[in-house]
């Protein structure tokens, strides 16, 4: 198997010493942050073992894909629309960039001051480090912000990239643009599979991935009691593993999961005590391996009980809304749901401390973590509104400014611990 995976990431042309190191230096964090965890759900065994496998089976499942002729699409952002992608018997394949290894190999090229996020994904292809990208036939980019506009230009010189433009207001001329994005992207997809999108197909799409929104809202309702039946910590690596796993396998694990978390729950078994600090996290994204701050946070005894970001429930808690099977009416049902994300790249994005309001209320959070990566400042700007509104609303919150790298963990234990320390009071 080792043998075999070795030859499909040489076909893939991965820089093997490279990719051996990022590997090694997995294990050892998934063991300490992961597997040292105390009274786990059963089936969050399959979590660990599709991060023991990370690069080997689903990598294989893709190529084998390709070798019937089907296309690998690789996004960076929820706003892309998966549904179009499945419709077109393509994969879509969410991209994570949450480590620090490939972000030095970026900062050869790109600005130092630039969010690690950005720097972990163009790292990734410029070392040739990743098997998703170098399995994927298109790469599908967005115009969030202005930092990865700028790296999937570089991008595209390195392997095939389309950019959809995500307008920045949520007015009606923004919506008719978004709107043509969509069927734009229609196209591009067509055209790379050679499929036609039919009603049928489209609609056999949303409700696939409307199932998976649907078993990841059953996952963080389960978060919503006391004591907690399931870490914050395997809670974010059910979510972050369905960006790259097949659709219908992972609604399926999902369920699973949720029904011995029934059963938890039913019995009053949690992972902490029911007077443990519950907190929820709002902002910026999280992608495999980036745990480092929930790992600090229950690590001092709180528990993450939801995530306010595009790796929680930014990433589904919007259906695309049922439709009548025709093209046209299931599109404007698609863009609709998509522009209702309430990413910071939108000016004004009122609806996003609103959301974080309401979630804190429905979870009972003790308090509230803004967590924004380093260089962002969309995320960093809208933390100084968040404060102000949380303030006055009685929440308490935290702003949290960091990146990829170690360096800061020792400093940001302390703030943890003392933030949880006043909200226990
Ligand atoms: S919809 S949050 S996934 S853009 S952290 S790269 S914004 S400088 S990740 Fe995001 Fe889509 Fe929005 Fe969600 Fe830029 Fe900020 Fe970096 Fe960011």
């Amino acid at each position: 198997m080792a043998n075999e995976n070795v030859q499909m990431w040489t076909e893939l042309n991965i820089d093997l010493k490279s990719h051996d190191t990022l590997l090694n230096a997995l294990g050892p964090i998934f063991q300490e942050v992961y597997l040292s965890q105390k009274n786990r759900p059963a089936g969050m065994g399959f979590y660990d073992f599709v991060v023991g496998d990370i690069h080997g089976i689903r990598v294989k499942e893709l190529r084998e894909h390709a070798k019937n002729g089907g296309k690998v699409v690789a996004t960076y952002c929820v706003f892309v629309p998966e549904e179009l992608v499945w419709a077109a018997d393509a994969i879509p394949v969410g991209l994570c960039a949450g480590t620090q290894f490939s972000v030095p190999i970026a900062e050869e090229v790109l600005p130092r001051n630039t969010c690690a996020l950005i720097k972990s994904s163009f790292g990734f292809k410029l070392g040739r480090v990743c098997p998703y990208v170098q399995a994927s036939h298109l790469i599908v980019g967005e115009t969030t912000c202005d930092g990865k506009k700028k790296m999937f230009e570089m991008l595209g010189q390195l392997q095939p990239v389309y950019v959809m433009e995500v307008p920045n207001k949520k007015t009606e001329r923004s919506r008719e643009l978004w709107q043509g994005e969509v069927l734009a992207f229609k196209d591009v997809i067509e055209k790379l599979t050679g499929n036609k999108i039919t009603a049928k197909k489209l609609g056999e799409a949303i409700d696939l991935v409307n199932q998976r929104r649907v078993a990841l809202q059953r996952l963080y309702n389960l978060r919503k009691n006391r004591p907690v039946p399931i870490s914050g910590k395997d809670a974010l690596l059910a979510t972050q593993v369905s960006f790259y796993d097949d659709a219908k396998r992972d609604t399926q694990m999902l369920n699973a999961l949720c029904d011995e978390l029934d059963k938890r729950v039913a019995a009053g078994q949690g992972v902490a005590p029911k007077n443990a600090p519950h907190i929820l996290i709002s902002g910026s994204p999280m992608a495999i391996p980036n745990w480092k701050l929930h790992h600090i946070i229950e690590s001092a005894g709180a528990v993450v009980v939801c995530e306010e970001s595009c790796t929680g429930t930014r990433f589904f808690s919007d259906l695309v809304k049922p439709t009548e099977r025709n093209l046209d009416a299931q599109l404007k049902a698609i863009a609709d749901r998509y522009m209702n994300i309430h990413c910071a790249c939108f000016t004004p994005n009122d609806e996003r401390p609103d959301d974080v309001v309401r979630l804190a209320k429905e979870y009972q959070a003790d308090g509230v973590i803004h967590y924004n990566l380093q260089f962002c400042h969309t995320y960093a700007n809208e933390a100084v509104k968040m404060e102000k509104r949380l303030g006055k609303e009685g929440i308490p919150l935290l702003r949290i400014e960091t990146d990829y790298s170690d360096e800061d963990s020792g400093q940001l234990r302390t703030r943890i611990e003392a933030f949880l320390e006043m909200i226990r009071k």
